[in-house]
């Protein structure tokens, strides 16, 4: 199971610890391909590459994935443009959103019938969450 794990990077990396986090508990359903964003290292900066090298390279990744779980509490136009090229690619999806006040998340996630969302308050609840997406794969492609 390959899997592409998005999260805000240029939007914002105040989340950053969260990814981290998901993107370890990921690590138990396969291989993360997208693992360094969970770096607090990587800010806004970011990489020594190219922003054609970063943007072929990653989407090599999400067109190579089995399922693409992105975090999107922190609006980013970098994962709303994978999520979009991933649902148009058929690509199994799970969106993790944090509720917080006076905050909604984009209908143009929320509303996709082909994306799902799901809303938690902790990341136990996010893990539960990833939990019962993967339920829901193949596992049998674990070991690609
Ligand atoms: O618009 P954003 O930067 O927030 O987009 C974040 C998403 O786009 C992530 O899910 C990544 O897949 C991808 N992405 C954007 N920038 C990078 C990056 N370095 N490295 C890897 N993936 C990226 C940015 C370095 C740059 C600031 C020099």
């Amino acid at each position: 199971m390959k899997i592409y794990f998005a999260g805000s990077i240029r939007g914002g990396r105040e989340d950053a610890a969260k990814y981290k986090e998901l993107i370890d508990y990921l690590k138990k359903y396969g291989e993360v391909l997208s693992e360094h964003f969970g770096s607090e290292k990587l800010t806004s900066y970011g990489e020594a590459y190219s922003d054609e090298f970063i943007h072929d390279r990653d989407m090599n990744w999400v067109l190579s994935s089995n399922a693409i779980i992105a975090e999107v509490t922190t609006p980013s136009l970098g994962v709303g443009y994978e999520l979009g090229r991933a649902l148009e690619n058929n690509k199994p999806m799970l969106c993790l959103y944090e509720q917080k006040e006076g905050k909604r998340l984009s209908a143009m996630i929320s509303g996709s019938k082909k994306i799902k969302t799901v809303n938690y308050k902790n990341l136990d609840e996010a893990k539960q969450a990833i939990d019962e997406f993967f339920k829901n794969q193949d596992l049998k492609t674990k070991k690609d």
